[in-house]
């Protein structure tokens, strides 16, 4: 059941309060083995990064022996396997969750203490795996060490990209890319595999072979190979207990080089066709939820998608002799629709390659695969023309254009035969030229299709799948995402962690749902005084970050108001810079009334194409930059934005954040997840009734939360109604002032035009409806400003924040998946 599921059982190995000075000595002794044999290096010689990757060595060593186990053990025992296909994992750093959940961490910063060095410090020298743009490759690398925790026989596919998400820098407050290069001095927690290799064709043409008894085979005669090499990195669960595999393939040319044509001269285009080939997982596409409509990303997702199944299946060979049973061991995830293709690959390996009958093959695919849906953006949803399908994937195509006739057939045959539906429920999209609609050929394909939050998938059933829900509905179900707190509380708040622990008892390390027995503690006034100084100390860093980076000196017991997470007109930036800027106006007006201070952070980045988002991030740099210089308002207010988001930097933020903003428009916001890391870090949520806002609402408390604004319902009511918003704009003084003053080029002095096109959008066509929520945001702001000032009152409810967020833990997600889609248990101790 999903309850034990949650609470695994587990090997004794015990946090590492105080470690026994053997243990110290022997990893000691081993990392300065590995710096003598691996490194290759002497402690006189030794750089910093010298000692990081002895470290990292060190502590692999520990996790490999477990790997080897549990590899072996998902052989002997045959529990049903977990194949997670993402074309992102955003992993961050690895070191610190390594030690932590090895509870080794204690151990190694006094083995590293002896030899001289700190641990701190080398932590970070580690550069972040960004193989992922947001929230949802983060949630596959979340994913990834829940399922390790929990002894799900598991492993992760995706690509191993030589370059991850762009570094951000802000020139003027002008967003600029740099390519990011996380492999430039190796990565040390990877094994390449260059023997398991698999062939993966582009293009050519389909022979059709006709056997002496009559029946008819298709052979695809690919023009091009290019070939997919594995990147081995373990994934260590809670407490080492289980040991699960990310495999990340990388593009290899069948040929190096064409010689005769090197030594004719012609040095770039003898390896014309490795890089070609290479490209593929050269680099992650930068696109968040708006497709980057490139061939390239189509050659990635298939690149992944067939060398992931391909091994697969070898695998399942391995272990059971024939194909046949592949669903009752095997279940594939497919992370969004960037593996849909599996489909059809899958398809064409089970009857092309093995020899079974279509009817048998479609029930084994069915069977074995399952899609989770992130968003309902109409723009977000893949398409790819049939002309591109064809000329590059031509038996997919066709094996596509069959599972759509055998699959129209059967609705015709039950009695729908309206055109509307038929071609609503078609894999091809004829509206503007032919396009496979992957949604639909991933809904088809699976057995369960899943949206990330209760309003999500709700959502899911009325939008996007309203006609396929209804003709399949039981295939569409919920499972509201979820957070590993290994990462994003005990690694990332140890003070927080510990005060919970000697609060609640040990049993929050295993069990998130104990961390309802702080609760009584949230008008304890001890408890509260050593909650808040561990909220102050991790300001106190924070403070630190942001007068390094940002060059703004903020006080620490400001209240810090946090909106991180990419950027996007959506999740409405811009409405919490409106409502700045008219705080900074009402703060001058009446400088004498008691005003809270606060500082807001921003961080995020944009897609590199998306101008709008880099405008918004020049408008939060240009209000900053006003204000943060202005005497008058006397450091009530400041705004930092922080270059460069990513997972090491949300570490930082996290646990220093007092308020949490959540403000997407209602019905926009699939589920979030920094939404769930803010709560449980004792941060109070401003937002709107979106995602899984929604259902934070329900645990933490109606009163400890504060939500304004229009619901979906009222959002798609209120867009019915048109989106200009003159009349909204004529009614509120304040939002007024806030537009003519940007629109007027208040922030903007050297280009006092810059912000007339975005005022004029949000005036005629407010899609995202900042105008109509602003005076509600407003309003709710002024009661997060009168909370704050009982200080009692606030941190009661921070602490029943924490107190509250256990069921967003990620391990019940996964033990979620795992009784209901998966059909899977814990693998038997190895
Ligand atoms: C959804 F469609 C997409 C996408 O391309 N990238 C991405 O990060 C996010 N998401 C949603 O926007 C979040 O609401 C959600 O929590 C997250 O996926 C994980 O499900």
């Amino acid at each position: 059941t999903s309850e034990a599921a949650c609470a695994p059982s587990l090997a004794d190995t015990g946090r590492d309060i105080a470690p026994a000075a053997d243990s110290v000595a022997n990893l000691r002794e081993a990392i300065l083995r590995r710096l003598t044999y691996s490194v290759g290096k002497n402690q006189a010689s030794a750089s910093e990064y010298d000692w990081y990757l002895a470290v990292v060595y060190a502590t692999r060593d520990r996790i490999v022996e477990g790997w080897m186990a549990s590899t072996n053990a998902a052989y002997v025992h045959g529990p049903k396997r977990v194949y997670y296909l993402s074309l992102e994992f955003l992993i961050g750093r690895l070191l610190g969750d390594a030690l932590n959940n090895l509870g080794l961490t204690e151990t190694m910063r006094a083995a590293t203490r002896e030899l001289g060095v700190d641990l701190e410090r080398l932590r970070t020298l580690e550069p972040d795996a960004a193989l992922g743009n947001g929230g949802l490759g983060r949630l596959a690398a979340c994913f990834m060490e829940s399922m390790a925790t929990l002894s799900i026989a598991a492993h992760g596919y995706g690509i191993r990209y030589d370059h991850g998400l762009f570094r951000q820098v802000l020139k003027d407050g002008w967003q600029q890319e740099y390519p990011e290069d996380w492999l430039a001095l190796g990565n040390p927690w990877e094994f390449k595999r260059p023997e398991v290799c698999y062939r993966i064709g582009f293009g050519g043409a389909v022979e059709a072979l006709t056997s002496p008894d009559g029946a008819t085979r298709y052979a695809w005669k690919p023009a091009e190979y290019v070939e997919a090499i594995a990147y081995d990195t373990p994934v260590v669960g809670w407490r080492g207990a289980h040991v699960n595999t990310l495999r990340l393939w990388s593009a290899r040319a069948c040929d190096p080089l064409q010689l005769d044509v090197f030594n004719a001269g012609d040095y770039v285009g003898a390896v014309a066709d490795k890089m070609r080939a290479e490209a593929i997982s050269k680099v992650l596409y930068p696109s968040d939820e708006t497709p980057a409509g490139q061939e390239l990303r189509l050659r990635q997702e298939y690149f992944f998608a067939s060398a992931s199944l391909q091994d697969a299946l070898r695998r399942h060979l391995k272990q059971y002799q024939e194909v046949r049973s592949l669903a009752e061991h095997v279940a594939i995830q497919l992370n969004d629709t960037h593996p849909a293709i599996s489909v059809a690959e899958l398809m064409r390996l089970l009857v092309d390659v093995h020899g079974i009958a279509w009817e048998e093959a479609w029930k084994i695919t069915q069977g074995t695969i399952s899609y989770t849906n992130h968003t309902l953006l109409p723009e977000a949803l893949e398409s790819w023309p049939v002309p591109l399908l064809e000329r590059m994937l031509p038996r997919q195509m066709q094996i596509i254009y069959l599972i759509n006739a055998l699959h129209l057939d059967s609705v015709r045959k039950s009695g729908h035969t309206d055109a509307r539906l038929i071609a609503a429920v078609s894999m091809i999209d004829e509206h503007a030229g032919r396009r496979v609609r992957m949604g639909h050929l991933a809904f088809i394909g699976s057995h369960k299709v899943n949206g990330v939050s209760a309003l999500h998938s709700k959502l899911l059933k009325q939008t996007v799948f309203r006609d396929l829900g209804t003709l399949y509905p039981d295939r569409i179900v919920n499972k509201t995402n979820g957070i590993t707190f290994r990462r994003w509380l005990f690694e990332a708040n140890p003070g927080l962690t510990r005060l919970l622990a000697d609060t609640a008892g040990e049993g929050i390390y295993d069990d998130p749902m104990a961390l309802r027995k702080i609760a009584p503690y949230a008008s304890d006034a001890a408890f509260v005084g050593e909650f808040a100084a561990v909220k102050r100390q991790n300001k106190v860093a924070l403070a630190k970050i942001i007068l390094d980076r940002c060059h703004v000196k903020v006080d620490p017991d400001v209240l810090f108001d946090v909106q991180i997470k990419r950027v996007h007109e959506y999740k409405r930036q811009l409405l919490n810079i409106l409502e700045t800027v008219a705080l900074y106006d009402a703060i001058r007006a009446q400088p004498y009334l008691d005003w809270v201070p606060r500082v807001k952070i921003f961080a995020g980045k944009a897609a590199a194409s998306y101008h709008h988002a880099k405008l918004i991030i020049k408008l939060a740099n240009d209000v900053a930059n006003v204000i943060n210089n202005d005497p008058t308002v006397r450091g009530m207010l400041k705004v930092a934005y922080l270059p460069n988001y990513n997972v090491s930097l949300a570490e930082s933020i996290i646990p220093a954040s007092d308020l949490s903003e959540q403000i997407s428009t209602a019905g926009m916001e699939a589920s979030g997840t920094g939404n769930m890391k803010l709560a449980l870090n004792g941060a109070l949520t401003i937002g709107t009734l979106d995602g899984a806002n929604v259902e934070i609402k329900q645990h933490v408390g109606d009163e400890n939360i504060f939500i304004f604004g229009m619901t979906a319902e009222q959002v798609a009511q209120r867009r019915g109604r048109g989106i200009d918003m003159r009349e909204t704009i004529a009614r509120s003084p304040a939002l007024r002032e806030v537009l003519d003053a940007i629109g007027s080029g208040v922030f903007s002095p050297d280009d006092p035009g810059r912000y007339a096109g975005l005022v004029d959008i949000l005036t005629h066509h407010d899609h995202f409806l900042v105008c109509e929520d602003f005076d509600a945001y407003y309003a709710c702001q002024r009661e997060v400003a009168a909370k704050w000032l009982d200080r009692a009152a606030w941190w009661k409810a921070s602490i029943l924040n924490t107190a509250g967020m256990g069921w967003f833990s990620s391990d019940r997600t996964i033990a979620e998946y795992a009784d209901e889609i998966w059909k899977t248990q814990a693998q038997k101790k190895e």
